[in-house]
C-alpha cells in the first residue's frame, strides 16, 4: 500500500477542501443563474410548433440514399394499454431498423386532427381523434433501406381481420377501430410526418455498431 507523508495527506485534504468549495461555488453559481431566469411560458403547443413545421416546406430526411428513408410509426393508446411498446419496439429492431426519433406523448385532439387531416371527410373521423386522443401514444421515426414499405408489410392491413398472422395487426388486434399502430404509407407522407412529430434536432443521425452486418451486396 502506498504511504503518505503528513505534508502530502495535508496538501491533498487542502486541495480537496478548496475543490469542494470551488465545486460547491459553481453549483451555487449555477443554481443562483437557474433560479434567477424566468421559466420560459411561451412554450407553443406542439400543434402550434406542426403547424408553423407544415406551413414552410418539408424538409426531406429521406432523400439522400434508400437506407436513409424513413418512416414514421406510432404505437396508439390501445397499444400503449395494452403493454405491447416492447413487443412492437423488438419488431423493429430486429428486423434491423434504426430507431431515430422517439417520444411518448399526449398530443391533444388538435394535433391528431391534423395528422389524419386526409381523413376529415370521413364519418369515422370524429371517433378516430377521440380514440387517438384517449391516452398516450408512442410516436417514432425508423430509418433503413425501403422502411416505409416494409413498415406497412410488418404493420399489415388496416383491417386487423384482413391482415395475416405475423404482421403486428394480424397479430396482436381485432378491429379496424383498435388497431394499435399507425405507420406512414408513402415517403412523402412519412417525411410529413415526421416533421409534424418531431423536431429536426430530436431526429438522431447515428451508425449503428452492426450496419455493416444489415446491409451489403457481396
Ligand atoms: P392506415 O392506418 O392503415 O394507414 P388509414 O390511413 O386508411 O389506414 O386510416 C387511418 C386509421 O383510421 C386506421 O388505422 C383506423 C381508422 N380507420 C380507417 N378506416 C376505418 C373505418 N372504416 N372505420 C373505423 N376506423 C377506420
Ligand atoms: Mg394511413
Amino acid at each position: 500500500m502506498r504511504s503518505f507523508s503528513f505534508g502530502a495527506r495535508v496538501l491533498a485534504g487542502a486541495t480537496g477542501i478548496s475543490a469542494t468549495f470551488m465545486a460547491g461555488g459553481l453549483a451555487k453559481d449555477k443554481y443562483n443563474q437557474y433560479q434567477a431566469s424566468p421559466i420560459i411560458s411561451t412554450t407553443p403547443t406542439l400543434a402550434a410548433v406542426a403547424r408553423d413545421a407544415v406551413k414552410g416546406p418539408f424538409s426531406l430526411k429521406a432523400e439522400a440514399s434508400s437506407a436513409k428513408e424513413r418512416t414514421f410509426i406510432m404505437i396508439k393508446p390501445d397499444g400503449v394499454q395494452r403493454g405491447l411498446v416492447g413487443d412492437i419496439i423488438k419488431r423493429f429492431e430486429q428486423k434491423g431498423f434504426k430507431l431515430v426519433a422517439i417520444r411518448m406523448m399526449a398530443p391533444g385532439e388538435a394535433h391528431l386532427r391534423e395528422h389524419y387531416a386526409d381523413l376529415a371527410a370521413r364519418s369515422f373521423f370524429p371517433g378516430l381523434v377521440k380514440y387517438m386522443a384517449s391516452g398516450p401514444v408512442v410516436a417514432m421515426a425508423w430509418e433503413g433501406e425501403n422502411a416505409v414499405k416494409t413498415g406497412r408489410v410488418m404493420l399489415g392491413e388496416t383491417n386487423p381481420r384482413d391482415s395475416k398472422p405475423g404482421t403486428i395487426r394480424g397479430d396482436y388486434c381485432i378491429t379496424v377501430g383498435r388497431n394499435i399502430i399507425h405507420g406512414s404509407d408513402a415517403v412523402e407522407s412519412a417525411n410529413h410526418e415526421i416533421g409534424l412529430w418531431f423536431r429536426d434536432e430530436d431526429v438522431c443521425d447515428w451508425k449503428p455498431c452492426q450496419e455493416d452486418m444489415v446491409y451489403g451486396d457481396n
